[in-house]
């Protein structure tokens, strides 16, 4: 051993030393770990995934059979990614999973601060309770159940319906900020007529003293699939953004901001053959084919997808599509509370 070494393995020994000594007396030194704490990039430990509906299908059949949605409460397989089984989570700030009600059936009446968005996959003849309305469930409507409000689903009609439940478990968990009730009745009475709040706030008009803070989620709790594919077919006519083709964020109309505070939720057409150019964000996000069939490139992974499946992209991962059908997507993912605390970047590569 020269003396430079010697040197380097008694410093080395004395800050064991001294870390023991300083972690007896719960502290640790920020040098062994700054450079994970404070990376020059997003490192995100969720790993891209994809989860094909024909090959999951069954086994949320399955799980119909072995429990009751009045016993689940809620009936739900949940989607976790596989670089973080276990924590109930499909990004780290998000949760995912299918829904199943079979006809019938009721998952009863509940609120909590977790803010939850549905996208109807599969059936119909379901029902969800909001706030005293009820929505019909059709393939593709996208409904929320912002934080604090009642919310209870149930199927009238004559076939299983399916769903999947979106909701910012994870942040809300991290945050320590979780309250959750049951309501007295199984079933909400109803206080206004389906239809409701849609022709109230979601006409490009308002009750006359309606006002909203920035951070208060949509009075409009369904956002029908007829009419986001009718806006993503009468942009269609204009240029194409060649990182996104034609794509929409759905909105909160009494203020222009996300449907829920902590979830944004994006609408994405790509016509047949269109291919986007790479690009990056710092929101990881769960995207959802409802039309048509292609190819997503994730970082160095490619995951060709259908109508119904599923996968979620890593923050800061570089993103491509690719439709070999004329395709919609509807995705979701945390933009909203990146952008009010000055955290959202995205870049357009290419
Ligand atoms: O429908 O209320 O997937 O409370 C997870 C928690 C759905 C719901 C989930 C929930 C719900």
């Amino acid at each position: 051993m020269d003396r430079n070494d010697a040197i380097a393995a008694s410093s080395a020994e004395a800050r064991r030393a001294f870390y023991a000594r300083i972690g007896a007396l719960g502290m640790t030194p920020l040098w062994e770990v700054l450079g994970a704490l404070v990376p020059p990039q997003p490192k995100s430990p969720v790993a891209p995934a994809l989860w094909r509906y024909d090959a999951i299908r069954e086994h949320v059949m399955e799980a119909g059979a072995l429990i009751s949605a009045e016993e689940a409460e809620r009936r739900v397989l949940i989607l976790e990614n596989p670089a973080l089984r276990g924590q109930s989570c499909i990004t780290q700030s998000l949760y995912a999973g299918l829904q199943l009600i079979l006809p019938g059936e009721v998952a009863p009446a509940h609120r909590h601060t977790q803010s939850a968005l549905r996208l109807v996959l599969d059936g119909e003849g379901a029902y969800t309770a909001v706030d005293g309305e009820r929505t019909t469930m059709r393939y593709g409507d996208f409904i929320i159940t912002p934080s604090w409000t009642f919310h209870d689903h149930g199927n009238d009609g004559m076939e299983p319906v399916v769903w999947l439940d979106g909701l910012d478990i994870p942040l809300v968990s991290f945050l320590d900020a979780g309250f959750a009730e049951k309501s007295a009745a199984k079933s909400q009475a109803a206080t206004r007529p389906e239809g409701d709040a849609l022709a109230r706030y979601g006409m490009n008009m308002l009750p006359l003293d309606h006002e909203q803070s920035a951070s208060e989620p949509s009075k409009v709790f369904v956002y029908p699939f007829v009419r986001t594919r009718e806006s993503l077919l009468g942009i269609s006519k204009a240029a194409i953004d060649p990182h996104h083709g034609f794509k929409l964020r759905f909105v909160n109309p009494a203020t222009g901001r996300s449907p829920m505070p902590t979830i944004g939720t994006f609408a994405q057409r790509l016509p047949k053959g269109f291919e986007t150019r790479p690009s990056r964000s710092s929101d990881s996000s769960v995207h959802v084919c409802l039309e048509g069939e292609g190819r997503a490139t994730i970082g160095e992974q490619s995951f060709d997808f259908g109508r119904r499946d599923i996968f979620v992209v890593p923050s800061w991962r570089t993103f491509s599509l690719a439709a070999r059908e004329d395709s919609l997507l509807f995705s979701f993912s945390d933009r909203p509370v990146q952008q009010v605390l000055g955290l959202f970047r995205e870049q357009r590569l290419d």
